[in-house]
């Protein structure tokens, strides 16, 4: 439960990212394991990367009883609204597996926030496009298991070498290390709302441990399709979860 809002929303933007103990109970967290097991005993998965990480894209559709509670979940709902308000709209929805050694890149998940940026500072009335990321976490992530790392107030300077060669991965990885870290270890039912351009890492640290989770990405403004994000947007139909409808009944017009 959420205790003293304004204080968790200043830390947000200032640090980049909360860590939500307990956003989930204990049932809800088992249900979403469970589920999220049996979409790779299906064969559910869009693909296994290089670093170890398997993903899944359509759960959402498939199983909106189990997966659709977490979109906007009450016990983040303060935090995304507190941010965004009912502008808040679900990008896309995306759960991970790990299945044997991970040791995920560096990234943002929305690699291109800067150059929206920058784009948008060239005209009067637009503004950037921002994402913010709720990843929920579904075993324990304790020392000597796995973390999740970030670079401090990362989302406050463009990572170096991004702009002039934004594919060079072994630069941008360089430049990552370098910078100081901030490392958390989220536990079982745990989420974590970040901004989706603070550069960041998940790592296990046995290779043999369960892990997986669930990100749900937000962003406040419709982005066009070839804005640089590492994932594809769901469309517009039902992806604002706190939005009602804000036209005045209809009253009928004097005459006479
Ligand atoms: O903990 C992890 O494996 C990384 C999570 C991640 O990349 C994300 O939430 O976007």
């Amino acid at each position: 439960m959420i205790q003293d809002l304004e204080s968790i929303l200043d830390e947000l933007e200032r640090e980049g990212f909360i860590l939500i103990p307990g956003a989930l109970d204990p049932e809800q967290t088992e249900e979403i394991r469970v589920h999220i097991n049996q979409a790779r005993e299906n064969g559910w998965e869009e693909g296994l990367n290089e670093v170890g990480n398997m993903w899944f894209d359509s759960l959402l559709d498939r199983e909106p009883e189990t997966f659709g509670p977490l979109v906007g979940h009450e016990s983040i709902r303060p935090v995304l609204e507190g941010m965004m308000g009912p502008q808040c709209q679900l990008r896309s929805f995306r759960a991970h597996i790990n299945p044997g050694p991970y040791h995920q890149e560096w990234h943002l998940d929305f690699y291109g926030y800067w150059q929206e940026k920058r784009r948008a500072e060239k005209y009067r009335l637009a503004v950037p496009p921002v994402g913010v990321n709720t990843t929920f976490y579904f075993q324990d992530n304790g020392p000597g298991i796995a973390h999740l790392k970030f670079i401090k107030r990362g989302h406050t300077f463009e990572p170096g070498h991004l702009e002039e060669d934004p594919f060079d991965r072994a630069k941008f990885e360089a430049w990552c290390e370098a910078q100081e870290h901030v490392v958390i270890h989220p536990k079982a039912g745990d989420c974590v709302v970040f901004i989706s351009h603070i550069p960041h890492q998940g790592v296990k640290e046995d290779d043999d441990a369960e892990r997986s989770n669930v990100v749900c990405h937000y962003q406040l403004t419709p982005m066009y399709e070839g804005a640089w994000f590492v994932s594809t947007a769901r469309g517009y139909e039902g992806t604002f979860p706190f939005a009602t409808d804000a036209r005045p009944s209809r009253t009928p017009l004097k005459t006479g």
